[in-house]
């Protein structure tokens, strides 16, 4: 079984149901979520030692974090413990026409005062075939902005392949800073998951010909990125086409060898829960690179991967990897438990 690891924080989630807003809540729901924290529980139901590394406090919340993580079979010896609070956000969710609202309350988490020194890289990476990290975890401070470039440098060193999500979100940080904090992390990277915004955005690259197809502006902006940095093997990234609140396209798209391939279109209706889906989708990927699979399947598979994501309430999706072999392949596209 190979080792994955992620780093990153774990949150404490609270959300209203469904048709209530934050405001008239009398009651929240519970979660537990984190991009870097789902990537490792999808991987490990994919059948992967996946480890997690983060910091929580020591309390009953802290151990209630861990606890998620251990359920659903993710390592957390690399977890520390320690600092005053675990990061929250809450959720109001959407309906109809009014989409779901988060809303953070992560400032001095502990795992945001973590400090570079905390973090032994070469043990967090030793055995390990890929780290994978998130654009959520560089907003979070300068520290751990230094300690993702240190992580990456020794990953190159150890042959460890690198992972990272740009997962931009807008709450956290600006442009500006985002872009800054990413660009030297760029000649690292082996796997990038990035879309149009990101490449205009973040990275500079000139806007593509707006009258293009989406899947040959995609294309322009992977080829620009791969000249700037020649590194990177494989770009990732999903459509999706928004037809209402509850109901969308979601297709893969996958570039390695200077070719885009595409997985089939999912219509997901109705759609439980979106938060997550990026993250599942991610860890799909992540396995077909492990596996050394075929371009098609790993793309299939990913995007199976997120389509049953939406299906089900949390952050985190729990099918294993056969369950999502199934879907995929089942052109109705209905899975039996
Ligand atoms: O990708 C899903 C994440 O956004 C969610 O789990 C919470 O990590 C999170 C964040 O910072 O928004």
């Amino acid at each position: 079984m190979k080792k994955v690891v992620t780093l990153g924080e774990i949150m404490l989630r609270l959300s209203t149901q469904t048709g209530e807003l934050l405001n008239q809540a009398n009651a929240l729901s519970v979660h537990y979520g984190g991009a870097e924290a789902n990537v490792a529980v999808s991987l490990a139901h994919f059948g992967y030692q996946a480890y997690f590394v983060s910091k929580v406090p020591v309390n009953p919340l802290g151990i209630a974090a861990e606890r998620h993580l251990k359920s659903h079979g993710v390592h957390t010896e690399f977890l520390l413990k320690g600092g005053e609070r675990l990061g929250t956000y809450y959720v109001e969710a959407g309906v109809g026409n009014r989409s779901s609202q988060v809303t953070y309350d992560r400032k001095y988490s502990s795992f945001s005062q973590l400090l570079a020194e905390e973090i032994n890289i070469e043990s967090i990476l030793e055995g390990a075939s890929l780290i994978h990290i998130t654009g959520i975890t560089l907003a979070l401070s300068p520290a751990l902005r230094e300690l993702i470039l240190l992580i990456f440098k020794k990953a190159k060193e150890m042959g460890v392949l690198v992972s990272f999500d740009f997962n931009y979100r807008a709450k956290l940080w600006s442009q500006q800073e985002a872009s800054n904090a990413i660009k030297p992390l760029m000649p690292y990277m082996d796997i990038c998951f990035c879309g149009e915004l990101d490449a205009v955005q973040l990275l500079g690259i000139v806007p593509a010909d707006g009258s293009l197809p989406q899947e040959e502006r995609l294309k322009y902006y992977y080829q620009k990125i791969k000249e700037l940095y020649p590194n990177i093997r494989w770009f990732s990234s999903t459509f999706r086409t928004v037809i209402s609140a509850t109901s969308n396209r979601l297709q893969g798209n996958l570039f390695m060898n200077e070719q885009l391939y595409q997985s089939k279109v999912y219509q997901l209706e109705p759609i439980v829960e979106r938060i997550g889906g990026g993250d599942s989708y991610a860890a799909g990927i992540l396995r077909g690179i492990l596996e050394e699979l075929p371009a098609r399947q790993i793309i299939s598979f990913a995007t199976a991967a997120s389509a049953l994501k939406h299906t089900i309430q949390g952050d985190c999706n729990s099918f294993s990897k056969e369950e999502v072999i199934q879907f995929a392949e089942n052109e109705s596209g209905v899975i039996t438990r």
